[in-house]
């Protein structure tokens, strides 16, 4: 057994609360090098009366490593533990102080038996319990950015509006308000959206809104608290949520506090709102302030000062009790400090406990994602492993799903669960940009977001087939004009949405790729729902038909769905041919 490549850490991803009576306990071992793989656990102050020798199951592998997971519910929310490896010819114990050849009769003993020392899950307390709210991983989210959605009141329109449509640069404006949104729900309703995310909406000068002039007051262009208030009861009337962008990293220039400190330097009431190298205030060459970026219009709010922190909070809970939004979504979260980000859940989740705290980070998030801060982040590793899938073609079958795999075990199941999965966004080119075009591609990409772990999103127009490079590109206006509307993309995405609506174990199931299955232009996975009830994706995204072996036999299944060519040939037993860039799912 290749002891350099066990990994177990408690109270981590490896090791955590599940919920109040669960625990799941995880195991990393190389690629398969170990046959079975036993825990052994229970009570240490009733040790060895109460201990079991369960086995784990190897939930996930990649190129590497074999993932073990069980879900242990111990009988007096305490845990102790040790795993047994084994292969044909060898035993061996894995501990907290390491290895230990020792056969399996041979049980070991706690407390009497100092050779052996456990890994504890001391106690599950329920306050420690990571319990993101329910609705999320029934969510169908749509992404709006509200300059580009719908123009609901010309009155409101900047002096520079543009006409309608076409290419936008950084200094556009279009006319995109709060009641264009308010015009348009019946269409998202229709769709199958049940949840917004809106782009900032707060006052401030530019079109993306990212540097906040006022955080109390909605941008004039956009509406006003009345406007807000009518879509978000609007919105609920049909069952759809609102979450709003909560830029609390920096404000804007024309922050009222920042201004301030611009005129009266040290001497500034605010003086210490903001990380200041030097006065007065100089924005060139480089702004003597820390910024976003080295954006002089954006200056870094301190938020280890108390009077910031007040402000912050009382802003973002002002908008969850005066219109009752639904969420916040933290615009660079990685950037503020964790003290930040835990206080805030606190106020957060005092005013509304089911409301979804989602930020914004890129990489890897761990250490947001243990319960104090966030309840999940956007998933952009899953877009790049989608795009380099399906569209770069930078990775094969096998490496797809090594790399799923790589990120399912980030994270605990619960968080697994609410993730922000999304293609695209305004920070980012189109996913039709990616697939150059391809509308084959853009489907099986689709396909991919509707049927993964998690809260898929979709960028508003990507169902019509709209298009667009990087920012500012992918922020063109909606396409509302019928005749330009790409109106068969979109009955399949709102099909799409129906099918994953309509089965628990696409929403609530955990993934599982079928391994032998995984290679070249091909992936399958399986959804498994609490009940058992069973869904089998596969995709082919290659140019040459390709047979596939599913996990059940004809007679056992139903297709539910399909992609592509409609000549998909089942044979008798496990085996389909699946036709070029295609894809499709079985109950
Ligand atoms: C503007 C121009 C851009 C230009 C940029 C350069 O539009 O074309 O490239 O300036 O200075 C907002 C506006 C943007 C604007 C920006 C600065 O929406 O249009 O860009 O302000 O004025 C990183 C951050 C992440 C951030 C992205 C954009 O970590 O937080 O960069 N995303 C949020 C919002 C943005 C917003 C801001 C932050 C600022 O979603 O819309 O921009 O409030 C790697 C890195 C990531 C990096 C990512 C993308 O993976 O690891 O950290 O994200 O790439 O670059």
């Amino acid at each position: 057994i290749c002891r350099e490549a066990v990994h177990h850490k408690p109270k981590s991803n490896y090791a955590y609360a599940f919920d109040e009576t669960t625990v799941h306990v995880r195991l990393r071992t190389k690629h398969g090098d170990v046959d079975r793989c036993r825990l052994l656990h229970g009570d240490k102050f009733e040790w060895p009366e109460s201990t079991e020798l369960t086995p784990m199951e190897r939930v996930h592998s990649d190129a590497h490593y074999d993932y073990w997971q069980l879900a242990v519910e111990p009988d007096n929310r305490r845990l102790c533990y040790a795993f047994l490896l084994e292969t044909a010819d060898e035993a061996l114990w894995y501990t907290e102080w390491g290895f230990e050849s020792r056969a399996e009769n041979e049980l070991p003993t706690a407390g009497t038996d100092r050779s052996l020392h456990y890994f504890e899950y001391p106690f599950l307390n329920p306050a420690d319990v990571h319990e993101p709210p329910e609705w999320v991983s029934d969510a169908i989210f749509y992404q709006i950015f509200p300059e580009r959605f719908a123009n609901g009141d010309r009155e409101l329109d900047p002096e520079s509006v543009e006409a309608w449509g076409g290419r936008p640069t950084r200094e556009s404006f279009f006319g995109g308000d709060l009641q264009g949104i308010i015009d348009n729900l019946d269409y998202l309703e229709d769709l199958g959206i049940t949840a917004l995310y809106l782009n900032p909406i707060f006052e401030s000068s530019s079109n993306h809104k990212y540097n906040t002039a006022d955080y109390r007051r909605i941008d004039p262009h956009f509406g006003d608290e009345e406007t807000l208030r009518e879509l978000v009861d609007a919105a609920h009337d049909r069952d759809i949520r609102v979450m709003l962008d909560a830029v609390f990293n920096h404000c804007g220039r024309q922050f009222a506090p920042f201004q301030d400190v611009v005129e009266n330097g040290a001497d500034s009431a605010y003086a210490d709102w903001f990380h200041v190298h030097e006065f007065p205030i100089e924005f060139e060459p480089r702004p003597n302030y820390d910024t976003f970026g080295f954006e002089a219009y954006m200056p870094k709010l301190n938020t280890g000062n108390p009077e910031v922190k007040e402000y912050l909070f009382d802003v973002a809970t002002y908008w969850i009790e005066e219109v009752g939004i639904d969420g916040w979504r933290l615009d660079v979260a990685d950037e503020v400090d964790h003290q930040f980000w835990r206080e805030l859940r606190r106020e957060v989740k005092a005013v509304k406990p089911g409301a979804y705290i989602l930020g914004e980070i890129w990489h890897d998030s761990r250490p947001w994602l243990r319960g104090d801060q966030f309840d999940a982040v956007m998933n952009y590793p899953f877009t790049y492993a989608v795009y380099d899938f399906l569209t770069n073609e930078s990775i094969d079958g096998t490496e797809f799903a090594d790399k799923i795999s790589r990120f399912l075990v980030r994270y605990p199941e619960q968080v697994n669960q609410v993730l922000f999965n999304l293609l695209d966004s305004h920070d980012t080119p189109r996913l039709l940009h990616r697939c150059d075009g391809d509308k084959r591609s853009l489907r099986l990409a689709l396909l991919l977001l509707f049927t993964y772990r998690g809260t898929p999103c979709l960028y508003y127009g990507d169902e019509v087939g709209m298009t667009g490079g990087d920012d500012p590109d992918c922020r063109q206006p909606m396409v509302w004009d019928r005749s330009e509307q790409d109106r068969e993309l979109r009955a399949f995405v709102a099909e799409l949405i129906e099918l994953r609506s309509s089965l628990p174990a696409l929403r609530g199931g955990t993934l599982r790729f079928v391994d032998e299955e995984c290679h070249g232009d091909r992936v399958v996975y399986r959804r498994i729902a609490d009940d058992g009830d069973e869904i089998t994706v596969a995709i082919n995204r290659g140019p040459d038909p390709v047979d596939v072996s599913l996990p059940t036999d004809a007679r056992d299944r139903e297709l539910l769905f399909q992609v592509g060519d409609s000549d998909l040939v089942q044979g008798e037993d496990g085996q389909v041919t699946l036709s070029p860039t295609s894809g499709a799912v079985w109950r």
